[in-house]
């Protein structure tokens, strides 16, 4: 997967995605800008007040003109719609049996739920090459989940559960990546970042395991 040097790594298939419906749009975007603005100036130019030309045209409107760049914008609007749409379901459907870690936000930190029952503080462990099911929840005020190298984010809602999956590729294991939340929470709002390790599958089942026992023990 290729990177950029002023957005984060891409550490998914939808990352990439993302990026790439991003570029599309600013394509369109920056077309359409630099079309108004030279014509904008030219215009100035060229039908500004002079010697010989004092008076402006009275126009009246040109309706086939005005269906015209109604209808453009419509078109491309409805295109960037349809396109984004797609991935948002993509994100939040994930293919089957997938692992599923429980986030709960709290003031303020990230709690951590495994398969197994440990439970963990600011500590987010994922396998690569599963599919891993994100169900995020707050236990108090709104929260937002954000993992900024998968391109995604979801609201963490007391009493409402929110969903993404990630896949992340066998190369970035042994990364390390913020979890931020990015909804602002309250004073603490700033310090509230998890830490996100790709782990090989093996060794993630083996740390959930010794990390459980330890916890156990404590307890
Ligand atoms: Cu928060």
């Amino acid at each position: 997967m290729s990177s950029s040097s002023w957005l984060p790594v891409q550490l998914t298939s939808m990352a990439h995605n993302v990026d790439l419906l991003f570029y599309i749009m600013l394509g369109i975007i920056t077309f359409f800008f630099v079309l108004v603005e030279v014509l904008l100036i030219t215009f100035l130019i060229r039908y500004r007040r002079s010697a010989k030309n004092q008076v402006g045209v009275n126009v009246h409107g040109n309706n086939v003109l005005e269906t015209v760049w109604t209808l453009i914008p419509a078109l491309i609007l409805v295109f960037m719609g349809a396109y984004s749409v797609r991935y948002v379901y993509e994100a939040q459907n994930p293919p089957a049996k997938p692992l599923v870690i429980e986030v709960i936000g709290h003031e303020w930190f990230w709690e951590f739920k495994y398969p197994n029952g440990l439970d963990t503080h600011n500590d987010l462990r994922i396998p690569a090459g599963q599919n891993v099911l994100f169900d995020i929840h707050s236990a108090d005020v709104i929260h937002g989940f954000y993992i900024p190298e998968a391109r995604i984010q979801q609201d963490a809602l007391p009493g409402r559960i929110t969903q993404f999956w990630v896949n992340v590729d066998a190369k970035d294991v042994g990364k390390q990546f913020q979890v931020p939340c990015d909804q602002f929470c309250g004073a603490g709002h700033p310090i509230m970042v998890g830490q996100m390790t790709v782990m090989s599958p093996d060794d993630f089942n083996t740390w959930m395991q010794t990390e459980l026992q330890k916890q156990q023990a404590k307890s």
